[in-house]
């Protein structure tokens, strides 16, 4: 091992290594200040001056567990500040976290412009005797085709791994704790720094694996949780045709020690599932991969909001009722529980199809304004208030601690309840007064049109 790699090594461990993280989004705000809790002085690089305002003065940029605290100590601990000025941040540090995002084009192939713009600051800095990491999700061959021809110079000395993000939006800090991290090492030194790094703050295991195989990895991960939540919801549909309950069937059938079915719902969304398995499948500057599988999932996936608008649309007709006099109420824009972030939601296409019918709707988040087109009501009781349908897209808490009876009371005659995320019960709901309707159970009559 070199005289060089050894200085760095030590500076990691005696936390005195600077790290400069760029891109400071759900993945890199929590990634850094999860170093700077750890003890480390960290840098955040972003484009964005409103979000580096907003960081440097300990306001929170989107919902995320302990976020407000967590920022608020790592003001007054001086070890953290954020910054538009990459080249300084960048020459001031030894080791260095890319974190930026990595979206899919609207022709659903990878947009690498971020990344791009990264590559070419790296390509025309000193990166001499530092450490050089890539969190961001990559099509497969990035490291090697775009990294790695930027950081590699001749006449300077670095290492390099891909250490595949795994952090779940709303639960960032402790699950940067307690997920297995992996380590896609681009040589022995590299890897030895970047688990000398990550077992800061990190408590579960470090795998170390070949950085072709992290790449793969990060995306099969996300494309078998889309292809479950796919698989989810078209036995949802089954459930709905044969008149029993999915509920029912998950508990029954994830009895059986090799089985576990996930939750049909409103449709996946989200910054990851939508677009990773279409990273896999699109290679770094090398042609497109078919796979029925996972192209029928993300079909099956997408296509969930216009479920949700047919069981609303023959919800109402059972109840005599129409969508375009009918007042809807909408609870969750956001994509999934507790979260701030709209991208991909469901709910987008499903108020943007019910608007199209010209019927009036009302919305409600807790963690966003947000509201596709509908109205926005800060207030959950005002938002369901004289509505004839409520559509409940998110299971976000303050929604599960609503009293049914309560909605009861506030709501037109033969109120409809469209529980897409199942957080109450069919039973209590039905002998409370509505008409409960959910994917995957509910006791529509076949074939109303
Ligand atoms: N969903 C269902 N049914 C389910 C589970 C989820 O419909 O049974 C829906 C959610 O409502 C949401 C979407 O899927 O709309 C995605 O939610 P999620 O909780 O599955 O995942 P993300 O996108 O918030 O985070 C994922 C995680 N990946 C895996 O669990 C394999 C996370 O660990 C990754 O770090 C993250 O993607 C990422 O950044 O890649």
């Amino acid at each position: 091992m070199s005289v060089q790699f050894e200085e760095l090594r030590e500076k990691i461990e005696i936390k005195k290594a600077q790290i400069c993280i760029i891109g400071l989004g759900q993945v890199g705000l929590p990634t850094a200040l999860s170093f700077v809790n750890s003890g480390f002085s960290v840098t955040g690089v972003d484009t964005d001056e409103e979000l580096i305002n907003k960081i440097n003065n300990g306001i929170p940029p989107f919902e995320e567990e302990n976020l407000q605290e967590i920022l608020e100590n790592s003001q007054k601990n001086k070890r953290f500040h954020a910054t538009t000025k990459i080249e300084e941040a960048i020459q001031n540090s030894n080791v260095i976290i890319v974190c930026v995002a990595t979206p899919i084009t609207e022709n659903i192939r990878p947009d690498m412009t971020h990344l791009k713009i990264v590559c070419k600051s790296l390509a025309s800095y000193n990166l001499n005797k530092k450490l050089i990491l890539i969190e961001s999700s990559l099509p497969p061959g990035t490291f090697e085709g775009l990294i790695l021809p930027s950081i590699q110079k001749s006449d300077e000395i670095c290492w390099s791994c891909y250490v595949p993000e795994r952090l779940v939006p709303g639960r960032a800090f402790s699950e940067i704790k307690v997920a297995p991290r992996l380590i896609g090492e681009l040589n022995t030194e590299s890897g030895i720094l970047a688990k000398e790094l990550y077992k800061t703050i990190v408590n579960a295991e470090i795998v170390l694996t070949t950085f072709r195989v992290a790449e793969i990895s990060k995306l099969v991960e996300n494309t078998y949780r889309d292809v479950n939540i796919a698989l989810a919801n078209e036995i949802g549909i089954i459930c709905e045709k044969y008149g029993i309950d999915f509920n029912e069937l998950v508990r029954v059938c994830n009895s059986h020690p090799r089985v576990n079915l996930h939750q049909p719902g409103p449709g996946v969304g989200g910054p990851c599932l939508p677009k990773d398995p279409h990273l896999l499948l699109n290679p770094f500057n090398s042609e497109q991969i078919k796979s029925d599988i996972i192209l029928n999932s993300r079909k099956i996936n997408d296509e969930m909001p216009n479920h949700v608008v047919t069981l609303i649309q023959r919800a109402l007709q059972e109840k005599n009722k129409n969508l375009e006099n009918s007042l809807i109420s909408v609870l969750g824009t956001a994509y999934k529980a507790n979260v701030s972030d709209v991208r991909n939601s469901p709910s987008e296409k499903i108020i943007k199809q019910l608007l199209d019918f010209s019927c009036k709707i009302k919305v409600n988040d807790p963690n966003t304004d947000t509201s596709f087109g509908g109205l926005y009501e800060k207030n959950i009781l005002k938002t369901i208030e004289k509505s004839d349908l409520l559509v409940i897209l998110t299971d976000h808490d303050e929604y599960k601690k609503l009293d049914l009876q309560a909605l009861r009371e506030i709501m037109n005659e033969n109120p409809i309840l469209v529980d897409t995320k199942r957080i109450f019960d069919k039973k209590i709901a039905d002998d409370i007064g509505f008409f409960y309707v959910s994917v995957g159970h509910h006791n529509l009559k076949d074939n109303i049109n």
